[in-house]
């Protein structure tokens, strides 16, 4: 997957492309640049970038006698009649036309039919053309497609003008004076006469959207965890380090809205999936606690991204004295329109047991719900704290070196699974629960953090990197996110194949997202992820 994330550069050294190698190393891509022609044959997707004149790229490309620059022309031309991902930029893209009037007549590389010729200045517009201006899209772009309001920034004196020949390929045009052609498109070969690395955030999408990756679409998980308050009202609440009271005289249990609604909400605004934690179900019964399952009920029939249900699946005995298997609670939420169901504590119990005597049971809840319902349909929450050591030997678990020293300089962490939504520290760290509860038959690791939980300041690369790293099932990384950037930081920099988030989302405070919602956070995780 490597490759994947390595964008070739054609840089003829006629001018000063570091702002786009800037853009491309912003977006999470490594620059290789062509030194050989069999850089271009080898190349994944090929940027050339133009800047300067027309005649003198030319005479860079094909010098005479320079049979190497013959050969990097002829390489260039082949890739692009491949149709191999191709974007030519500026200079990039009137270098395809047949030739051009600067500094010429000159020839170009004659793969689109036309005459690059100079703006003309005699109609009252201003030439060079340089500024912002809006593309008018002709046809399916790719990737100009939803770029925001298509403003981009231009700067040349010199354009190819749409004529019948060339009209299948252009895919936008741009009014300066007349219209000329602003991008073309054949296939996957790509050329802008604007700059992308100077238009902002649109100009960012339609890289993105050139570069992006093979891989498949990172998730984006709303996560709402819900309890009774003291009133008895069943609401979605959000802890800090999972402590979810107010600090006021009343200490009341943080109310952000109502259940059903916020996970309709947040399927509208495009989330993949929705999760409900009932947080205080190691202590009430859920199946005594119908409100959980009526919200399910009806959160199923509005909702229609997989739903996912934790808290309290266990084995309980009622006041009654009547046993209930954890099965049977499970089935129960399967019933009211879950899709998943995620098991925190007791998974917990079930993972020491399995790693204290070596021995499956089947008898555990994780075992048995997933023999019934399928490994896809269970997940495991892990709810770790970390805990810093000076030496990974002080430990019988498995540790990382912190980026960030802890409070007595220690270099070394590991993560301690707690149960009780945090109240109580187990002999079990999530590195180890990890690989157990996979053997158990989890189908997917729910990954909190304690310490980063409401906090905002992003996920823990390092636990994520660990646990992700650890096993073979999928990874959720929770906790902590506050930014947009954070949702890339790690997917770029763990294996997790889905992030789930709270807060950002409860509080409608990030600016984008109140505005542009989910599918803009999507994208743009998307396109930033390098493989
Ligand atoms: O142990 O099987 O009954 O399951 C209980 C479930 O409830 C577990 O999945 C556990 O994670 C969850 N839980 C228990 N107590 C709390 C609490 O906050 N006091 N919430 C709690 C877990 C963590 C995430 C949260 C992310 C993202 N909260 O659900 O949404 O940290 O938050 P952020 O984006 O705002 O940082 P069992």
């Amino acid at each position: 997957s490597n490759g994947d994330s390595v964008v070739t550069l054609l840089d003829y050294g006629a001018g000063n492309v570091r702002s786009l190698r800037n853009a491309i190393r912003y977006l999470g891509f490594d620059i290789k640049d062509v030194q050989t022609p069999e850089d271009i044959v080898n190349a994944n997707r090929l940027i050339f970038p133009g800047v300067g004149a027309f005649a003198a790229a030319m005479d860079v490309l094909t010098k005479k006698g320079q049979v190497f620059f013959v050969i990097l022309v002829e390489a260039l031309c082949a890739y692009i009649e491949k149709d191999r991902p191709f974007l030519g930029i500026c200079l990039g893209l009137q270098l395809l036309f047949e030739s051009s009037e600067e500094n010429g007549p000159v020839n170009g590389l004659g793969l689109i039919p036309g005459v690059v010729q100079r703006f003309d200045s005699s109609n009252g517009f201003r030439v060079p053309h340089i500024g912002w201006n809006a593309l008018q899209i002709r046809k399916d772009s790719e990737i100009l497609n939803d770029v925001g309001d298509y403003h981009v920034y231009f700067v040349h004196s010199y354009r190819a003008m749409p004529v019948h020949k060339n009209k299948d390929w252009i895919s936008s045009t741009c009014n300066y004076g007349d219209n000329f052609i602003a991008s073309v498109r054949r296939g996957n070969v790509h050329a802008v006469q604007f700059h992308p690395e100077k238009s902002g955030d649109v100009g960012l999408s339609v890289l993105r959207r050139f570069l992006k990756p093979k891989s498949p679409m990172a998730k984006v998980i709303a996560c709402l965890d819900v309890r009774t308050n003291d009133k008895g009202d069943l609401v979605v609440t959000k802890g800090d380090q999972y402590d979810v009271r107010e600090h006021t005289k009343e200490n009341e249990v943080r109310n952000l809205g109502k259940p059903v609604e916020l996970a309709g909400q947040y399927y509208k605004d495009g989330a993949d999936e929705v999760t409900f934690l009932n947080i205080t179900g190691f202590r009430d019964f859920p199946l005594g606690d119908l409100p959980m399952l009526q919200v399910l009920r009806y959160t199923s029939e509005n909702v229609f991204v997989p739903l996912t249900v934790g808290g309290g699946i266990r084995d309980f005995t009622d006041v009654n004295g009547r046993h209930h298997s954890s099965l049977e609670v499970a089935s129960e939420y399967f019933r009211s329109g879950a899709d998943k169901i995620s098991i925190g504590s007791d998974a917990v119990y079930a993972a020491e047991e399995y790693l204290r005597t070596g021995v499956k049971t089947g008898k555990s809840s994780l075992e048995q719900i997933s023999k019934v319902y399928g490994n896809q349909a269970v997940v495991v929450s892990i709810d770790p704290r970390r805990v810093y050591v000076k030496e990974p030997n002080d430990v019988e678990f498995k540790t990382v070196r912190v980026k960030n020293l802890g409070p007595n300089g220690e270099e070394f962490a590991w993560y301690q699974c707690t149960v009780s939504g945090g109240r109580e520290g187990r002999p079990i760290g999530a590195y180890e629960l990890a690989q157990a509860v996979e053997e158990l038959g989890a189908g997917e690791i729910l990954l909190n953090c304690i310490d980063c939980d409401g906090q905002g300041n992003g996920f823990d690369i390092e636990l994520v990197k660990l646990i992700s790293d650890a096993v073979s099932i999928p990874v959720i990384a929770s906790s902590g996110a506050g930014a947009v950037e954070h949702f890339s930081e790690v997917f770029n920099n763990t294996s997790a194949s889905a992030a789930l988030a709270a807060g950002i989302f409860h509080r409608k405070e990030f600016p984008i997202l109140s505005v542009m919602n989910f599918s803009f956070l999507q994208k743009s995780i998307q396109w930033s992820l390098p493989y």
